[in-house]
This record gives structure tokens, C-alpha cells and sequence, in this order.
């Protein structure tokens, strides 16, 4: 590391460490529920432990194990604390690592889901009072499992150290690489095959770069090098032919496959002259390359567009909303068409930016599948969705189901079984009550296993949904052959229904679609009286609109719920009766 802890911490040494540790912004977590008997912990703290990140103990007594015996008392008090006053406690204590010394960490504990659910959330900072980096937290190494190169943390700090050992004349250049569409690849081909490619660039970024370049994996798909020279102009040349030689194309699983790899790069001293600094410039060109449609290595422009500091911005706040409880769920419900009775929800998320107000989830979970944060996102939600569908069933026995939509990561993952399982065990529900929503895109470009997954899904019993049906190419053989329930007929072909002969065309075609293959259609974006009553025509079956409700937090929907569960009568009664709940 740069500086060794007998130095007299000056101001620069303190700022540059100041700026290290936001950069590395390493913060990891356990979660511990009594109800389930299940210890959590984040990646970066289970492999610290050297234990799998889902370990199933039978007691609190298991959590202590990985924390120092001097410090147990205190943390099982904090964790009491937490429980009995629902104010987060702060407590330093030592985590006790299976090889080397006790790290020091400072941790909040906060009791998360309510009294009942008995679940404490430790959301850790390594090093606050030993000064001690995530690189040497997280093990010797350093390096990234999978391809071998050093990580984020282990990157940053030996760029550091490189700028503070440099001479006045040296010139770096931070290179950042980003697999276009990654998300893409892994959802179309499996995450094998996006393993094998990452691979792939790992080794390519290793030969053509030399071990004091610090090649390194710095995310999912992102990967960063640091080059160096004496004179900017030759640098940039560098960068050039270093991203030209990376698109070159790949050899996966046999096959040869083109990648569009985006480059981004920031220049040492001009751009900057802290690690975090240089990186975080490097970013921003890359995510303005993107823009440029990536087929030029670019690099750090000051003055840097709006979109790409914004998006930077909300992905790093995404990363805290969820330990922070800034996500909510939304419900929209869904509705008989004929009889009007709410038979169903869908959960739609909602993030309370604490700076930003009210996000919808257009603008956060693109972002959230590039960072792959939508495993976790997805994971808390179907627990949500779960004790929610649990509750409502309870309150109107007409109400069949709440539906989730599930992203394709989340599909491609494999684990989205295991997850499910573990959401229907802990909650205990039928699982009937569970739908799950995946878009017809993505259900048509599933791989076989994710088809596989699809199938267990449906025979545990849950209901599966093709959300936005008809936008997509659907290949009729395929869907007949599919585990599926339901078609939701996408919004844009209500818009016009009445006015669009096209668009009634189609409707009529997907509700026949749906009546030959048994499948439940549900028309979505139901706007208008006259919308729904074309609908009710054609034999459609289900709807979801604003004409029923917009998205509403969950109390809202149980009162609703609890009023009697009568949405709207039927069309030609309507008149009759008061005007309804229905905006
Ligand atoms: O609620 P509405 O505006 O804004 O939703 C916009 C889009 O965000 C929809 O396409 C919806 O499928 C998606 N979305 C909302 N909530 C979730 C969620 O929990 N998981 C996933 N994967 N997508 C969601
Ligand atoms: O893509 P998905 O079907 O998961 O998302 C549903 C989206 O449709 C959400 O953004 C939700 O807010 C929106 N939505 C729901 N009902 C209506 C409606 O009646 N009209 C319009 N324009 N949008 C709707
Ligand atoms: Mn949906």
C-alpha cells in the first residue's frame, strides 16, 4: 500500500485517502432473520469469511461466529437495540476472518420488515478506524475470481500508489472498457457464455498490457488499465491501438462473435491527479462514448454531458436505496373485465431519492440491470410481493394473485429458482398466488435452461405472464410449447382500439391467440369506458389500467380491498350507481 500506518498523516495524505476510500466506496452487509434461521451476507463479505453467501444456521449464535468474542456483546446488544427502538445502532467491533487478523469494521444495524419478521440488517465500513484498505479486507490477492485480474479496490489502490511514486514528467492514461449490451449477451446466450467472453477480454487486456498496468476487472463488465508514456499525443495512440486490438472479435464456446467494446479514458495530470479523481473522469468519457455510438476510443471531456453524470450519480445511489429503504413498491390492480372485481396487483417499484424525489423505474432499473443490481432489487421484491399477496388473499378471497416483473438477468441468472423457493418458503404462501411477469422479448430469446427454469416455476405453480405481448416477434410454435399462463396484451394497442382498425385487428387476433392456447388475456393500459367495453366484446377476460387505478402504495390497495373489493359494475349498470372508485 502507499503509505504504511507509522507516517504522520499530513492534510495531502489524508485527502488522498479520503478520496481512495469514497472511490473504493466498499461497503458490504449481513442480514440475519430469526424467522427463516437464515444468515445473508453480501459477496465481498463471504468470500472475506470464506463461507457461501447464503448459510443456513440454526441460531444468532451463528452470526457471532464471525465476529470477534471481545466484541460479541456489544453487537448482540446493538442488534437488541435495533429490534426494540427501530433506530439504526452504530457499533465498531472486529469481524474474525477464518486465516490472518481481525478486521475492523464500523457497522449500522437496523431491523428491517417490520417487528414480525424479526430480520436485522449489518450494513458494513472496513477500516474506518484502522485505516486498513477493502483490498487487504477482502484477502491478499486482490484479484477478481473469475478472470484473475485485480479488482476494483486492488486497482484503485496501486493507481494511487503509481501517481504518488511517479515522476513530475509521467503521463498515465486510465483506460476503462465496457462490453456494449452485455446485459444482452448474457440474457440471449446464458451466463456462460457471458463468463467465457469476459475470459475472453480478461486475456486479451492481460497480453496486451504488463502486469505494472495494472490490468484489472474493475465490474461486471468493465474492465481498466492504466497506460504510460512521456507525452500525451503518444498515450492517445496507445489508447487507440489498445481498443482496436480489443474489438477484435472473440472465440466463445467455438463460435466467433463480434463485441462492441466501448472505451474511455482519462489523462494524468491534465483530467486530474488523484486515483478517484481519474477514474471517475474515465467513467464519464465512457458513458459520453456510448453516446457517440462507441466506435471511437473518447476521452474525459470537461464539461461533461448532464446524462452521463446523472446516470453515474443514480446508479452509485442505487447501490445504497435498498439498505436504506428508498425503494417502494407500488400495486396497480387488475381487474375482471365482466364483473369488475379486483382479482389481482402488479407491483411496480418506486425509488424515494432522497435528493430527487419520487424515480420511476424507467429511469433506475436499466441502470440497475447494467450493474446487476436488479438480482438484489428483484430478490427484495418478490419477498415484498409475497407477504403482500399473502395478506390481500386474506382480505378478499376473490383476490387471486400479485404479479412481479422479473427482468431477464434475473431469468438468466440461475438462481432464480432457488430464490423463489426461498421467498415461498419464508413466506409460507401458495404459491398460486405468485405471478411472475417477463416480456415477450424476453421469453421468446430464452435460452434452454432459462426455459427450463420457466417450466419448474410454473409446475411449483406459479403463474407465468408475457408482459408487453404483442410488441415483440413471437413465434407461435415456441409459446405453444412454453410454461406459460397468461398473455398481457401491451398498452399501445388499447390507446386507439376504438378509432385504429389495425389495433382492434390485433386485439381480437390476441384474445383468439389466448382463447385456442388456454391462456388468460389481460389488456393493459385501460384508459376509457369505451376502451373496456370493446374489450368485454372481443372476449377479453382481464384488464389493468387507469381507468381501475393507477399504481398505489399497498395501503391504499388494502382499503380498496377492504371497502368491498367493487371497482366498477358493470357497463350498463353504471350509470345507475354512484360514480365509482375508479381514478
Ligand atoms: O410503473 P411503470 O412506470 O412506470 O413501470 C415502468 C417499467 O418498469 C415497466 O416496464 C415495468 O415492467 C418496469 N418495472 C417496474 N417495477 C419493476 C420491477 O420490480 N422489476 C423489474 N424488472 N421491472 C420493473
Ligand atoms: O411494462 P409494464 O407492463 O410492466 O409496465 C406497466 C406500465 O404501464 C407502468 O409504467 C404503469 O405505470 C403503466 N400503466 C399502467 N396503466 C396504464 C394506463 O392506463 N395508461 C398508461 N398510459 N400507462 C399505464
Ligand atoms: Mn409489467
Amino acid at each position: 500500500m502507499a503509505s504504511t500506518s507509522h507516517e504522520q498523516p499530513t492534510l495531502a495524505n489524508q485527502i488522498r485517502l479520503y478520496e481512495l476510500a469514497q472511490t473504493i466506496a466498499h461497503v458490504d452487509h449481513w442480514e440475519w432473520c430469526d424467522k427463516s434461521g437464515r444468515l445473508t451476507l453480501s459477496s465481498g463479505l463471504a468470500s472475506l469469511m470464506g463461507c457461501s453467501e447464503a448459510d443456513r444456521l440454526e441460531s444468532m449464535g451463528g452470526l457471532m461466529r464471525f465476529i470477534h468474542p471481545e466484541d460479541r456483546g456489544r453487537v448482540e446488544l446493538a442488534v437488541e437495540a435495533a429490534r426494540l427502538s427501530g433506530q439504526p445502532q452504530e457499533v465498531a467491533y472486529k469481524l474474525r476472518p477464518p486465516v490472518g487478523k481481525g478486521v475492523p469494521v464500523t457497522s449500522t444495524i437496523l431491523a428491517v420488515g417490520g417487528k414480525e419478521s424479526g430480520c436485522v440488517l449489518g450494513v458494513i465500513k472496513y477500516g474506518d478506524q484502522g485505516g486498513s484498505s477493502c483490498a487487504e479486507a477482502l484477502g491478499q490477492s486482490g484479484r477478481d475470481e473469475l478472470t484473475g485480474l485485480q479488482t476494483r479496490c486492488s486497482f484503485t489502490a496501486q493507481l494511487a500508489s503509481a501517481l504518488e511514486a511517479s515522476e513530475k514528467s509521467s503521463h498515465f492514461a486510465v483506460v476503462l472498457l465496457n462490453v456494449n449490451q452485455f446485459k444482452r449477451i448474457n440474457a440471449g446466450f446464458g451466463p456462460e457464455v457471458g463468463d467465457d467472453l469476459l475470459k475472453g477480454i480478461a486475456k486479451r487486456l492481460y497480453r496486451l498490457s504488463m502486469e505494472a498496468e495494472i490490468p484489472a476487472r474493475i465490474g461486471g463488465d468493465e474492465f481498466a488499465v492504466v497506460l504510460s508514456g512521456v507525452e500525451p499525443g503518444a498515450l492517445v495512440e496507445r489508447v487507440e491501438a489498445l481498443a482496436s486490438q480489443m474489438r477484435e472479435p472473440f472465440t466463445v464456446g467455438g463460435r466467433t462473435v463480434h463485441v462492441a467494446i466501448r472505451v474511455g479514458y482519462s489523462l494524468y495530470p491534465t483530467h486530474g491527479v488523484s486515483a478517484g479523481d481519474l477514474i471517475r473522469k474515465a467513467e464519464i468519457s465512457l458513458h459520453q462514448s456510448a453516446s457517440d455510438g462507441g466506435r471511437q476510443a473518447s476521452g474525459y471531456k470537461p464539461g461533461a454531458s448532464e446524462r452521463a453524470q446523472e446516470q453515474s450519480y443514480l446508479e452509485a445511489g442505487l447501490r445504497e436505496a435498498l439498505l436504506h429503504q428508498e425503494i417502494e413498491l407500488f400495486y396497480q390492480p387488475q381487474v375482471c373485465l365482466t364483473s369488475g372485481r379486483i382479482i389481482g396487483a402488479e407491483a411496480l417499484m418506486r425509488w424515494h431519492h432522497p435528493e430527487l424525489g419520487l424515480i420511476p423505474p424507467d429511469k433506475f432499473i436499466p441502470l440497475a440491470e447494467e450493474s446487476g443490481l436488479i438480482l438484489d432489487l428483484g430478490e427484495w421484491a418478490l419477498h415484498a410481493v409475497a407477504k403482500q399477496a399473502h395478506d390481500w388473499k386474506r382480505l378478499s378471497p376473490c383476490f387471486q394473485r400479485v404479479a412481479v416483473n422479473v427482468s431477464g438477468i434475473q431469468l438468466n441468472s440461475s438462481n432464480l429458482l432457488a430464490i423463489v423457493n426461498r421467498v415461498l418458503a419464508a413466506s409460507a404462501i401458495d404459491p398460486t398466488l405468485l405471478e411472475l411477469e417477463l416480456t415477450e422479448s424476453v421469453v421468446m430469446h430464452s435460452s434452454g435452461k432459462a426455459a427450463e427454469t420457466l417450466a419448474q416455476l410454473h409446475d411449483r405453480g406459479i403463474s407465468i405472464a408475457v408482459d408487453d405481448f404483442g410488441t415483440g416477434y413471437s413465434s407461435l410454435a415456441y409459446l405453444q410449447k412454453l410454461p406459460i399462463n397468461k398473455l398481457k396484451l401491451d398498452k399501445s394497442f388499447i390507446k386507439d382500439i376504438a378509432t385504429n382498425p389495425d389495433d382492434l385487428a390485433i386485439a381480437r387476433a390476441i384474445v383468439g391467440l389466448g382463447k385456442s392456447l388456454r391462456l388468460t388475456v389481460m389488456a393493459e393500459g385501460v384508459e376509457t369506458q369505451g376502451q373496456r367495453d370493446i374489450l368485454e366484446k372481443e372476449g377479453c377476460e382481464q384488464a389493468q389500467g387507469y381507468l381501475y387505478g393507477r399504481p398505489m402504495p399497498a395501503a391504499e390497495l388494502t382499503t380498496l380491498l377492504a371497502e368491498g373489493n367493487d371497482l366498477q359494475a358493470v357497463p350498463d349498470l353504471s350509470h345507475l350507481t354512484a360514480p365509482g372508485r375508479a381514478k
